[in-house]
């Protein structure tokens, strides 16, 4: 419209283009990769068959995450031209992210202490996702050091990150959702023991993919270019070969749940033994989710309590009769 916001010779500015899109696009990534932090915050206590650890702080720290979102932006535009407080600033305030995101994962790790732990699919999904995305977030705080960033910009280590965040958090969370309310949405289960491949596939695959882009990254190749030295060519093999496993892993799903919408076992309202209120109701759901109100006769995820006996006193607080 002639409006000169982004044209110089209009008197616009082309980097207020870069920061109107990571203004939007940081937050994105935290829009995918939250509802896969509620999914396992479902899952893994009931894998694990214990209330969750620090309920209101998983809670609190996700409020938290999605404001801080919003501040960090400029960790995309250390070398853009900002000056060198915005860099200092953005630097310090993305830092605050690993905050809430560190109480989520020792909180879901706390929740697995001392639980009875099933290795069913949708807890390796899970499981997975805890490992994965530590890694993604650990190697987020190298991109948020101004002078490392500096080294490692634009190469291979962002994208590994990324996808360690992207893939190994949001999509090993979608994954592990879809298995555990696929018998509640569909009333079918699937082949437990083909779900287990699956996990197992995809998280090798995706390791195999994307723990050589970090290392080909830290050692200096670019990304976005079709051709490297010699030396990086055994790393470069390695990822590919990764991708088709990760890619394999991706279809086996694929099969077995198409096949379990026919030939699976009924599910029967509640196959997990699980908590939460939709549970409850006959998979799947009627039209209305609920044909009689349930009564909630107990808090949300009262897991049985442990098993073993010295563990339970500690949990009484001392004095209370
Ligand atoms: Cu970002």
């Amino acid at each position: 419209m002639g409006i000169g916001i982004f044209v110089p010779y209009l008197g616009g500015d082309p980097l207020l283009f870069h920061l109107l899109f990571w203004f939007y696009s940081h937050p994105a990534v935290y829009i995918m990769v939250l509802p896969s932090m509620a999914v396992v915050s479902e899952i893994v206590p009931c894998f694990a068959r214990k209330r969750i650890f620090g309920y209101s702080f998983i809670a609190f720290s996700s409020v938290a995450i999605a404001v801080l979102s919003f501040l960090v932006w400029g960790h995309h535009m250390f070398v853009s031209g900002q000056s060198v407080f915005a860099g200092m600033v953005f630097s310090f305030l993305s830092m605050m992210v690993a905050i809430p995101s560190a109480v989520k994962v020792f909180n879901w790790t706390a929740t697995l202490y001392k639980g009875s732990i099933s290795l069913e699919t949708p807890m390796l999904y899970a499981l997975g996702f805890i490992g994965l995305f530590t890694l993604g977030g650990l190697t987020g705080l190298f991109l948020a050091t101004l002078a490392v960033d500096i080294h490692v910009h634009d190469t291979y280590f962002i994208v590994a990150h990324f996808h360690y965040i992207m893939v190994g958090g949001a999509v090993m969370g979608y994954l592990g959702g879809i298995h555990f309310w696929w018998p509640k949405m569909t009333g079918r289960l699937y082949p437990e023991w083909w779900g287990r491949v699956s996990a197992v596939v995809v998280f090798v695959g995706f390791n195999l993919t994307f723990m050589p882009q970090f290392v080909l990254g830290y050692l200096g190749m670019p990304r976005r270019y079709h051709v490297y030295p010699d030396e990086f060519q055994v790393l470069n093999v390695m990822s590919s070969a990764g991708a088709s496993i990760l890619g394999l892993g991706y279809l086996i799903p694929l099969v077995y749940l198409l096949w379990s919408l026919k030939y699976g076992k009924v599910a029967g309202p509640n196959p997990w033994n699980a908590k939460g209120l939709e549970w409850q109701t006959p998979s799947p759901p009627p039209t209305f989710n609920f044909d009689e109100t349930p009564v909630v006769t107990e808090e949300a995820y009262a897991y049985p309590p442990l098993t073993d006996p010295s563990a339970e006193e500690e949990l009484i607080p001392a004095g209370t009769d």
